[in-house]
Order: structure tokens, then C-alpha cells, then sequence
């Protein structure tokens, strides 16, 4: 389906939101503002934008560790994020939760997750709950190439292949779980190889192609919709720093990295709707400093807040 300007203008700016979010917490976090272990999605922003921009609003995603970009792509508010992630009163979690923590039901955001594959079995479970309820909502559960070696990514997929639930599985292989590369977990050619075992369709994509991914995952939602079960998308992409913020990635050699980054998906996409007439370098240029602009103000915004009050501490407790 051919996308308008406005929606490819609109997959843009949530890439360069995405790209300016994480860039800003690597510089805040080397100046002690950002709290508690944080993953940045640099590199890998083309999936969580091409697939988030074939669900609806009231669809579901579940999350992982790095889970900043799938927030943002589903239109997560980035004052909230940012102030989060600086421990303030006005975050998500009252800045009590940090990068991991984050959610936004409202939107469909059922949470960044610290435990790998957990996030498998929580889109399953929302998948399962719309059938129930009559709905037609899909749950679309991301996770990484190393989550896909959990006994949760197993179980969740197999109970949705036989139930045909309306989830699309979505493998961000970005070749690495923290060290260990994916030429050392898996022993067939790509995860996409596995949905065979569970009598799903496997589809395997460019994942810094955000076009590419958005055409395969709007294929998956529809399916999914349509009440004929789960898709398996894995999409290879890269990430571009070490696992956590603060990791030399010394396991990986600086060619392998620097090649990943000529393949930069927002400079793609920028080159492809420059070539294709669609924006002007000057239209492309305003958007981008808009986007820039649009995070300075939630950085501000994070800064101003108050920090949570003492008392505070007490609430929201539920054990
Ligand atoms: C159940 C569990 N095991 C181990 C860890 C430690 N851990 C955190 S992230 C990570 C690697 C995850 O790799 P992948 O799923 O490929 O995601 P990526 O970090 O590459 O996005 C591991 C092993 C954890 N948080 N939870
Ligand atoms: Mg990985």
C-alpha cells in the first residue's frame, strides 16, 4: 500500500525523535542526570517505526531492555520519557521506575521489560484478552535475537500458533546478546528459520529499511486481524553503541561497526524521499530541526521538574 507524504513525513520525524532521544541520554547519562542502567536503540529505529506504523492506535506492543524507541514510535509523550529518565516527579513511573519501567496504557504500551523473552508471553496474554473480549486489537511483542533463545519465546509463540492469536513476533536481530554474537546462539540460518516449527509464516526483512519493514509488518497485522494467527518478522539491523550505555562493545571490531553505520536507516529513508521527489533537501533539513528542537524541550522540561518527594516513596508500592 502506497503510504501519503504526511504518514512518510510522520515515520521521519519518529525515527529522528527516536534518534535524538537516545543521543541526548548518552551525553546525559555521561553527566550523572540520567539514573539507573539504561539501552539505547540507536541504529535499530527503523523497526520499531515501520512496525508501529501498521498498528492502530489501540493495538498493543510489548517491550524490551532497550525499549525507548518502541515508546516513541508508538507515540509515546517524550517530555514523560526524558523526565523518567532523569528521576522526576512528572515521568512516567514519578521517576521511580527508569528506562525499564516505562509504559503507557493508554497508548497501548504495555511496558519496557529487564527480564529477556518476558515480554513474549505479555503480548500473548493482551492478544488472547482481545479475542476474548470480541475486539479485533493485534499485540505485537518486539524482542531481541537473544530473547529468542528463552523458553518464554518458545512457549508464547507456540500457545499463539495454536490458539491463532493475533500477535506479530517481531525479532530485532541486531547479531549480538550483550557479547555473544548470533553466529555463537544460533545453529540455523536466521530466527525466521524457527516459525516453520510452529506452522507460522516467517518473513525476514532489511530492518534498517523502515519501508521494508512497515510492508511486512502491515502484511502480519492484517493477518493477524483477520483472525488467521501469528506472524514471525525478523528484521536484521544493528546496534550502533554497546549493549548498556557505558559498554566499549570490545567483542566487535571497528569495521564491522563502521559498515552497519553506512547503512544509517534514517539516511536511507532521507535519500529515498529526497530521490523520490517526495521532500526537498530544505523540507528535510526544517523537519530535522524541528525533531532536534522538539527534544531540547523535553530535556528542559525533565530538568525544570521537582525531584519524587520522600513520601512518595511509600506509594505506588503493591507487594
Ligand atoms: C532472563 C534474563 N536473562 C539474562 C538477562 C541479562 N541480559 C540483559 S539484556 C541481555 C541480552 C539480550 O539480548 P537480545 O535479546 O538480543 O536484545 P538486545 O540487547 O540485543 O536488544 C541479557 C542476557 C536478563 N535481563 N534477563
Ligand atoms: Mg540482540
Amino acid at each position: 500500500m502506497e503510504l501519503a507524504k504526511d504518514a512518510l513525513v510522520a515515520m521521519l520525524r519518529r525515527m529522528l525523535a527516536i534518534r535524538y532521544f537516545e543521543q541526548s541520554i548518552l551525553r546525559l547519562f555521561e553527566q550523572d542526570q540520567v539514573r539507573g542502567a539504561t539501552h539505547v536503540y540507536l541504529g535499530e529505529e527503523a523497526v520499531a517505526v515501520g512496525v508501529c506504523t501498521a498498528l492502530r492506535p489501540d493495538d498493543y506492543i510489548s517491550s524490551t531492555h532497550r525499549g525507548h524507541g518502541h515508546c516513541i514510535a508508538k507515540g509515546g509523550d517524550l517530555n514523560k520519557m526524558m523526565a523518567e529518565l532523569l528521576g522526576k516527579a512528572t515521568g512516567y513511573c514519578k521517576g521511580k521506575g527508569g528506562s525499564m519501567h516505562i509504559a503507557d496504557l493508554d497508548l497501548g504500551i504495555l511496558g519496557a521489560n529487564g527480564i529477556v523473552g518476558s515480554g513474549i508471553p505479555i503480548a500473548v496474554g493482551a492478544a488472547l484478552g482481545s479475542t476474548i473480549q470480541g475486539e479485533d486489537r493485534v499485540a505485537v511483542a518486539f524482542f531481541g535475537d537473544g530473547a529468542s533463545n528463552t523458553g518464554a519465546f518458545h512457549e508464547g509463540i507456540n500457545l499463539a500458533a495454536v490458539w491463532k492469536l493475533p500477535v506479530v513476533f517481531v525479532c530485532e536481530n541486531n547479531m549480538y546478546a550483550v557479547s555473544t554474537s548470533t553466529r555463537e546462539s544460533l545453529a540455523i540460518g536466521g530466527v525466521v528459520e524457527r516459525a516453520a516449527a510452529y506452522g507460522i509464516p516467517g518473513v525476514q526483512v532489511d530492518g534498517n529499511d523502515v519501508l521494508q519493514v512497515y510492508e511486512a509488518a502491515r502484511e502480519a497485522v492484517a493477518r493477524a486481524r483477520e483472525g488467521k494467527g501469528p506472524t514471525l518478522l525478523e528484521c536484521l539491523t544493528y546496534r550502533w553503541t554497546g549493549h548498556t550505555v557505558g559498554d566499549p562493545g570490545l567483542y566487535r571490531n571497528k569495521e564491522e561497526v563502521e559498515a552497519w553505520k553506512q547503512q544509517d536507516p534514517i539516511l536511507r529513508f532521507r535519500d529515498y524521499l529526497i530521490e523520490a521527489g517526495i521532500l526537498t533537501q530544505e523540507e528535510y533539513d526544517a523537519i530535522d530541526g524541528e525533531e532536534k528542537e522538539r527534544l531540547e524541550r523535553a530535556i528542559a522540561f525533565a530538568q525544570e521538574s521537582p525531584e519524587p518527594s520522600v513520601e512518595a516513596l511509600l506509594e505506588d508500592l503493591y507487594a
